[in-house]
């Protein structure tokens, strides 16, 4: 692997790592782990060229955050090889992605896994909360509610993963839906320890009505997913599913930094980028920029 090192040193970027750079394992708080894999999806197949295509892009982003004011690389930011996926069984990869997070998180560094579909996340959902005896909680930004029991013959598809990691969670919540099924809904009614708030609802009252919901939530540790289509089509095209009617960048970004801010969140994910012609460097910088945010904000909190 090629030697890059940034800053203060010879520039020469690593399209494999994040930044561009690897820092040492042993001094970096953050632990990136890149997931190729799409076997969990419905709609637009390609979130596997996911990982790929967002780290390559994010060696042009500058470390150094203006709004922020600090460089929250300084933090140490380090890139693991790709997990290898388990094609065509996304519960197996799901597990497989299960027992490298619980080994990160075991070495006191903070899982940051680039998906793939959204069908990763209860691996780690599951192997976290074994980790801290069930004591766990979930947020996840997303256009869909992920609440099916089974879909397409599966129950490891990405329209079941927030059901699957749910029951691995003590309470869940999902922001910026705009798109269920009746059988999703129905469950939703049924289930005391899963709240749904819609995109309408953070367009009408703003991020105050992020910050209520993580207020009542259980102090425990959480675990947050980021399903890259709670954006709008117009701001991230490139995504399996697309739905109109998403969150902006500065309304992402706020919900974000409302629930960084408000609860402890020991591990994140980012999924369902999913490269598409026609959309040069922005997509994939833009999906680069979200996770270094992300990034920023758990330094922050
Ligand atoms: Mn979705």
């Amino acid at each position: 692997m090629a030697r890059a090192i940034r800053p203060g040193g010879p520039w020469e970027p690593n399209p494999s790592l994040f930044l561009g750079y690897n820092q040492s394992y042993e001094k970096s708080k953050y632990v990136v782990l890149p997931v190729p894999s799409d076997s969990g999806s419905t709609c637009l197949p390609g979130a596997r060229f996911g990982p790929q295509e967002l780290i390559s892009a994010s060696r042009f982003l500058e470390p150094y955050d203006p709004e922020l004011d600090f460089s929250p690389a300084d933090a140490g930011i380090h890139t693991l090889q790709p997990l290898e996926p388990v094609q065509g069984d996304p519960r197996s990869t799901a597990e497989r992605v299960g027992r490298q997070v619980a080994a990160i998180y075991s070495s006191n560094r903070i899982p940051v896994i680039v998906g793939g579909d959204h069908s990763i996340t209860p691996g780690a959902v599951s192997a976290l909360s074994s980790e801290l005896g069930g004591d766990l909680n979930l947020v996840v930004l997303d256009a869909h509610l992920d609440l099916y029991d089974e879909y397409g013959g599966s129950r490891f598809s990405h329209a079941c993963a927030i059901r699957r990691a749910a029951e691995a969670s003590r309470k869940t919540v999902i922001i910026g839906v705009r798109s269920a099924g009746i059988e999703e809904i129905t469950f939703l009614r049924n289930s005391s320890g899963i709240q749904a708030i819609w995109s309408r609802e953070i367009r009408d009252g703003g991020v105050d009505v992020i910050s209520e919901a993580m207020r009542r939530l259980p102090p425990h540790p959480t675990y947050l997913s980021l399903d890259l289509d709670v954006m709008d089509p117009g701001a991230m095209p490139c995504v399996g599913c697309p739905e109109p009617g998403g969150l902006d960048w500065w309304e992402t970004t706020g919900v974000l930094e409302a629930v960084f801010r408000l609860v402890d969140v020991i591990a994140f994910d980012l999924t369902e980028f999913t490269p598409c012609p026609g959309s040069g460097l922005s997509s994939a910088y833009t999906a680069a920029k979200l996770l270094y945010k992300m990034i920023a904000l758990s330094e922050l909190s």
